[in-house]
């Protein structure tokens, strides 16, 4: 089986996607996520003009060696474009080779560790009043886990924390927005946030916060310790990754686990965060760390150090990178926890799909391949939209860590 040919498919059903199509000579095509939120056009880029001339006549079923072809093939390797690129093309080539063996694709990948996945909402209000109403409404609906983000006293806006309830879409403007930022007046409120969580919500529901990368190491030992009495379930992106060492400090202050690797690309971004043992989750998610093949890498290697996963799945991870790792992570045996935002309906139509949420679980598809399409008609309804993510400064106007 081999593939006859491929293409590229940019949609803006409220936010920007990039997907790949792959079709084969025997009728059976793929679908995979290529989308790299504020920088769509680069992959789309990348893959129409120096991957898919590559693909064709190729052995659709290889799916490892084409992997190993893209990825060592192209002399400069890593980078988020790159592996977008190549998770898009993997994930394609997955759902083809599951849609012909008939099978789910959690089936190929080892069959089911669990039933279902457990899933964090994302509870966001201006004020701690606020985001605890919104959290206690996400426990009725049944979720066991909740994200937390509240407005930073004295701060016009805050990343991380949307404007909708029901709908979270950082990339917001056709330039970055830019945000102000105060280190002294976050720290302060992120305790208070948690002490009136959970006392709102009680002791069973697992408490989430993340940082996006805006502290030092020492302050965000001080931020772990200080959150300690309230028992969070991680802190995650406390501080900017680069510098694997980072984490290290870290750990030396807190007990309060570390998630980190929304934007890591590959195993070298956190190979010595596992091996050392310096996080407790790996946020790596397929569409950005190089597809199923490669993410699976990344979890084995982290199983060995007790590292669990919890995959990001903001909304601009589209509907098919979200089927993906939910074979994934059914599959997985240290999977930890699943990001979930919810997609607006417009992009639910444009991506139809088998996989749902219940009683605070996500349940993968059960037909064979990931069980998501691509309308393309409904996707033309929705052109391309420039739009960008916020830049952060500090209120004297320097540009900050992230
Ligand atoms: O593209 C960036 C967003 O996905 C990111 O800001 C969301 O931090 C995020 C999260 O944890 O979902
Ligand atoms: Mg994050």
């Amino acid at each position: 089986m081999v593939i006859r040919s491929a293409k590229v498919i940019i949609t803006c059903p409220g936010r920007n996607f990039v997907t790949l199509k792959i079709e084969t000579n025997q009728g059976v095509y793929g679908v995979g996520d290529a989308t790299l939120n504020g920088r769509e056009l680069a992959v789309a880029s990348y893959l129409t003009d120096h991957v898919i001339p590559c693909l064709i006549g190729r052995d659709a079923h290889q799916i490892e060696d084409i992997w190993q072809y893209l990825y060592k093939g192209a002399y400069w390797r890593r980078g988020p474009v790159t592996m977008s690129a190549i998770a898009a093309v993997d994930m394609a080539l997955w759902d083809i080779k599951a849609k012909v063996a008939g099978l789910p694709l959690y089936q190929l990948l080892g069959g089911a560790s669990r039933e279902a996945v457990m899933v964090y909402g994302h509870a966001n209000g201006v004020s701690i009043e606020d985001t605890v109403n919104v959290a206690l409404d996400y426990k009725a609906q049944g979720y066991k886990a909740i994200r937390l983000q509240c407005g930073v006293p004295g701060l016009a806006s805050t990343y991380g924390v949307s404007k909708d309830k029901m709908f979270y879409e950082p990339a917001d403007a056709d330039l970055p927005t830019e945000n102000l930022w105060n280190t002294e007046a976050y720290m302060r409120v992120v305790p208070d946030l948690f002490k009136a969580a959970r006392e709102a919500l009680g002791e069973e529901v697992h408490l989430l916060h993340d940082v996006h990368h805006r502290l030092t190491p020492i302050e965000a030992g001080r931020l772990g310790r200080d959150l300690e009495p309230y028992r969070p379930f991680w802190l995650e992106d406390a501080v900017v990754a680069e510098n694997q060492d980072n984490f290290r400090l870290i750990r030396q202050h807190t007990t309060t686990p570390l998630a980190v690797g929304e934007i890591f690309n590959t195993i070298w971004d956190c190979k010595e965060l596992i091996q050392n043992q310096l996080i407790d989750y790996i946020r790596a998610t397929v569409v950005h760390a190089g597809g199923i093949t490669h993410l699976r890498r990344i979890a084995a290697f982290a199983d060995i150090y007790n590292v669990r996963t919890g995959c990001h799945g903001a909304t601009d991870l589209s509907p098919v990178c979200m089927a993906a790792a939910l074979h994934f992570d059914r599959s997985i045996p240290n999977f930890g926890i699943q990001e979930y935002m919810r997609h607006t309906e417009a992009t639910d139509e444009v991506f139809p799909h088998g996989y749902y949420f219940k009683d605070g679980l996500l349940y993968a598809s059960e037909t064979p391949g990931l069980g998501v399409d691509i309308d393309e008609e409904k996707a033309a309804q929705y052109p391309y939209k420039r739009a960008y993510l916020p830049v952060n400064r500090l209120q004297d106007g320097t540009m900050f860590n992230w």
